[in-house]
């Protein structure tokens, strides 16, 4: 079945060989939500890496099946993807209306295999796979319709069945300078999937320093180690509490990188993933053919913490990984140099205060997700 982690993985993916780095922690997310929802997607994609990697020119990771249909992808901005995606949905919205106007409202004037049709097509309240197996009946009905009230609906044939939209970036997109424009987003009510790739550093520039850096690491405009905690996007989100939220890392966890990523499509309203992405920038030993099982490392000694926060259920978080394997922090954190070499730029005992701050900061995020979930 197609719903497990093995049978998903025969699903076509609409994005295939990408020109990132190799071991790239944020490719394995977009081919997953491509395999997934691939020929139905329309994406809004931030600058930074995803953006140079979905589209060099005149190269594409993107492919169609033999029907034409794959992902409908675009970039506008650094600074206002979010809003960019916003309007695409509010756009799809403004079509799906006026579609659904069409029929209602011509229900008892069209030939009565096209008012079956139709009555179908209304009734599948926006389900996709319904529509996909109404549409070329429609689209074959319309054309030869006498009535010529609907012969506006031959101008939507595309946008029959509907559109799973997805608003994709980096971390310093999404925290730092897309910030507002992602609240903004957040606070609404429009069924968007934003999804974080967060490699905790501005990867595409270099690797400077963003809000999702955690105290310690070393980046760019952060020399001697970032002084500050990393911002805990996904408390900010569940605090609106009609947005889902999940924190997810492939690596640790593919189940639940399955599960949240589907919850969070099939939600209604606003959703934020945010995805762990390991990144050349981090100097994982060894190297970035790593980046999985230093995902499974991170997840154990608490760096981050898996989480699902569906506002559909009554007690909407779940707290999907382990209770963290602390004692295990401090080895995680020196089997990357973005951490192991504070120690000679500062001494043995700077640096460790420091390593100190990196773990007492993610036992502090960890404590405000169990009380949230023993609200
Ligand atoms: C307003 C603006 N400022 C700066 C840049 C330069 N810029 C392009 S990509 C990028 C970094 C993107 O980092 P992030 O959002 O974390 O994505 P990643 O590359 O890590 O996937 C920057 C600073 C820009 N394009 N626009």
């Amino acid at each position: 079945p197609t719903t497990t982690v093995k049978g998903s993985q025969f699903l076509r993916p609409y994005f295939e060989v990408s020109g990132a780095c190799p071991g790239c922690g944020e490719t394995p997310y977009y081919k997953l939500v491509s395999q997934l929802f691939g020929r139905d997607m329309l994406v809004a994609n931030a600058t930074g890496c995803s953006m140079i990697y979905c589209s060099s020119t005149p190269s594409t990771p993107f492919t169609n099946d033999k029907n034409g249909e794959g992902v409908a992808w675009a970039n506008s901005l650094f600074e206002d993807n979010a809003e960019y995606g916003f309007g695409m949905a509010v756009a799809q919205n403004v079509k799906e209306a006026r579609i659904l106007e069409i029929m209602e409202s011509n229900l008892d004037k069209v030939e009565a295999p096209l008012k079956k049709a139709f009555e179908a097509y209304v009734a599948a309240n926006g389900d996709r796979e319904i529509q996909r197996t109404l549409k070329d009946e429609i689209v074959k009905g319309v054309k030869a319709s006498k009535v010529k009230e609907v012969k506006e609906l031959a101008k939507f044939e595309r946008d029959l069945i509907g559109k799973s939209v997805w608003i994709v970036g980096g971390d310093g997109w999404a925290y730092d300078i897309g910030y507002g424009g992602l609240d903004h987003v957040l606070a609404n009510d429009l069924d968007v999937n934003i999804l974080v790739l967060d490699t905790e550093v501005y990867s595409n520039t270099g690797g400077q320093s963003s809000k999702a850096s955690q105290a310690a690491s070393i980046a760019k405009f952060a020399a001697g180690g970032k002084p500050t905690a990393k911002k805990d996007l996904g408390q900010i989100a569940m605090a609106y509490g009609h947005v889902y939220v999940a924190q997810i890392a492939m690596g640790a966890d593919k189940n639940q990188t399955l599960k949240a990523i589907k919850e969070a499509e099939s939600y209604k309203g606003p959703s934020l993933i945010i995805a762990y992405s390991p990144c050349v920038e981090h100097g994982i030993k060894g190297g970035l053919s790593n980046h999985q099982r230093t995902q499974a490392k991170a997840v154990e000694c608490g760096y981050l913490a898996l989480y699902r926060y569906d506002p559909r259920n009554e007690k909407p978080l779940t707290i999907d990984s382990k209770e963290p394997q602390w004692d295990k922090f401090q080895e995680f954190l020196m089997n990357e140099t973005r951490f192991n070499q504070l120690t000679k730029l500062k001494g043995d005992e700077a640096a460790q205060k420091m390593f100190d701050k990196t773990k007492e900061d993610a036992q502090k995020r960890y404590k405000a997700l169990v009380e949230r979930k023993q609200d």
